[in-house]
C-alpha cells in the first residue's frame, strides 16, 4: 500500500479539502498532518479552534487513515519520519510566500524519494464563503481581544507593527516573508499616538482626542484580524481612563499601554529637550488599579510604560516603578529608552527578570534599532513594537513625489517610483 501525506492548516473543512482527500485515497493509505498552533501563526491565520478539535474535524471526514500533528511549517522532520510515496497539495501554493513550503517539500522528496501531486485549487462561492467566515470570526471582539495574551504564551517574541489607517492595517495583516527558508509575519498592530497624530497633521501631545483615536482603531479593525495594542499616552484623568478602558475592551482591543507622565505630554523621543513631568508612583499605581477594576474580562491588558530612562532618572527609579506597577496589577511593563545603545534596556531586563520571570516586557527599539529580535528574546523581552517605521518610510516617498511633479510640470518622471494601483488594490478584500 502506497503512503500519501498531506498537511492541513484550516479551521473548517470545505469542498477543496475533501477533494484533496479523495484524490489522495486513489493513491493509497492517507495520512493527514494538522499544523500545530505555533507553526500556523507564523504565516497563516490564528486558529479559531483548538488543535484537538482540528484533529477531530479531519478524523470526522472519514477519509484519513491516520491523523497526526505536524509541528513545523517546513516538512523536513515529517517527511523523514513518514517517508511517504506521495505528498498531495492544492496548486495554490505556487505563488507567494507559500512557495517556500513547496520548495521545501520538493527538496525533501528528492532526498527521501517520493512524488508531489498537485490538485487544482477549488475556487467557488461556497469555498470563499467558508474562508471569509473564518476571517470574520477572527475579527470579532471576543476572538481578537484575547489573542495578544494567547500569542504571548505561544511565541518567544511577539512582533507588532505600527498602523494608523485601514491601508497600513492591511500591510501589517498581510505581509508574509520568506527569509532563509523560514516564513514570518507580524503578530499584532500598534496604534501609535505619534503616528496617529502625525497622519492627522497634529503634534503628539494628546491633542488628538479619544473619539478620534477610536475612529482610527475602527478603520483598522474593519479590514484586519490581528490583535491591536493602543498607545494610550498618559491614560488621561483617572476618571476618564476607566471609561476609555471599558470602551476599548468592548471593541476588542487587546491592550492599552499608558506611560507614567502627567500634565502636557510630549513625545518621548524628545527626552529631556522638552519639559515633561513624570507621574508619582502613587498617582500612576492608582490609575493602573482603577483601570484594572473597570475591566470586565481577564483578556484585556493594561501595560505600564516607564519613562525613567527617557527622563534620565536612573535605573533604580525604573526598577522601583516596574515592581510597583506590577504590584498594582499591570499586565506588562514597557521600558523605553532613546539611547542608540541598547545597553540600558538590556540592563533593565536583566535586573527585572532577576525578580520577576513572568510579567511580559515590552520594548520599542526606535533608537536602539541595531538589536535583533533574537537578542531581545534572549534578554527576556516578550513584545517588540516597531512603532513608527511605516509612517517614516511613507512620508519621504510622498514628499519626493510631490517635488518631482512640481519640478517637471507633469507626473511622468515621478511614475517610475510609483506602484501601479492594481497592485495596491490586491490588498483590499472583496466581499
Ligand atoms: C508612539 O509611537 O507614539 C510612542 C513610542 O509612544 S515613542 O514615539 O517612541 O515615544
Ligand atoms: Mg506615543
Amino acid at each position: 500500500m502506497k503512503k500519501v501525506y498531506t498537511c492541513f492548516c484550516t479551521d473548517m473543512i470545505h469542498e477543496g479539502h475533501l477533494n484533496i482527500l479523495k484524490e489522495a485515497r486513489k493513491q493509497g493509505q492517507v495520512i493527514v498532518g494538522v499544523l500545530a498552533d505555533e507553526a500556523m501563526v507564523r504565516y497563516n491565520r490564528f486558529p479559531t479552534i483548538p488543535l484537538e478539535e482540528r484533529l477531530e474535524m479531519v478524523r470526522q471526514t472519514g477519509l484519513a487513515d491516520q491523523v497526526l500533528v505536524q509541528e513545523d511549517i517546513m516538512y523536513d522532520s515529517v517527511v523523514e519520519k513518514l517517508q511517504p510515496d506521495y505528498i498531495i497539495h492544492g496548486d495554490n501554493w505556487r505563488n507567494g510566500p507559500e512557495n517556500a513550503i513547496r520548495k521545501n517539500v520538493l527538496k525533501n522528496l528528492e532526498r527521501f524519494g517520493g512524488e508531489l501531486l498537485e490538485v487544482p485549487y477549488t475556487y467557488n462561492r461556497e469555498v470563499k464563503k467558508i474562508d471569509d467566515r473564518m476571517k470574520e470570526k477572527l475579527a470579532m471582539p471576543e476572538f481578537r481581544r484575547k489573542r495578544l495574551r494567547q500569542l504571548l504564551g505561544m511565541r518567544p517574541l511577539v512582533k507588532a507593527l505600527e498602523v494608523h489607517s485601514g491601508l497600513t492595517g492591511l500591510i501589517a495583516e498581510k505581509t508574509v516573508v520568506e527569509t532563509g527558508g523560514e516564513l514570518d509575519q507580524f503578530d499584532a498592530m500598534w496604534i501609535s499616538s505619534l503616528c496617529d497624530s502625525t497622519a492627522k497633521g497634529k503634534p503628539d501631545i494628546e491633542l488628538v482626542d479619544m473619539s478620534s483615536r477610536i475612529r482610527t482603531i475602527d478603520d483598522v479593525m474593519d479590514v484586519t484580524t490581528k490583535p491591536i495594542i493602543l498607545d494610550g499616552d498618559t491614560g488621561g484623568l483617572i476618571e476618564h481612563f476607566v471609561y476609555n478602558v471599558r470602551t476599548l475592551e468592548r471593541m476588542g482591543v487587546s491592550a492599552v499601554i499608558i506611560e507614567d507622565k502627567t500634565g502636557l505630554k510630549k513625545n518621548s523621543l524628545f527626552g529631556t529637550e522638552v519639559e515633561q513631568t513624570q507621574d508619582s508612583i502613587e498617582g500612576f499605581t492608582e490609575k493602573i488599579r482603577a483601570g484594572k477594576e473597570a475591566l470586565r474580562t481577564e483578556e484585556f491588558m493594561i501595560i505600564a510604560r516607564i519613562e525613567s530612562l527617557i527622563l534620565e532618572r536612573g535605573m533604580e527609579d525604573a526598577l522601583t516603578r516596574a515592581f510597583a506597577y506590577v504590584e498594582a496589577g499591570a499586565d506588562g511593563i514597557m521600558i523605553h529608552s532613546r539611547k542608540k545603545d541598547p545597553g540600558e534596556i538590556l540592563e533593565f531586563c536583566r535586573l527585572f527578570r532577576e525578580e520577576n520571570t513572568h510579567t511580559p516586557i515590552v520594548v520599542v527599539p526606535t533608537s536602539f534599532n541595531s538589536i535583533t529580535e533574537e537578542e531581545l528574546a534572549r534578554a527576556g523581552v516578550n513584545l517588540v513594537i516597531y512603532a513608527n517605521q511605516l509612517t517614516r518610510s511613507a512620508f519621504p516617498a510622498m514628499q519626493e513625489t510631490a517635488t518631482q511633479i512640481l519640478k517637471n510640470h507633469r507626473a511622468l518622471e515621478a511614475d517610475a517610483r510609483l506602484m501601479p494601483f492594481k497592485d495596491i488594490i490586491r490588498l483590499i478584500d472583496e466581499l
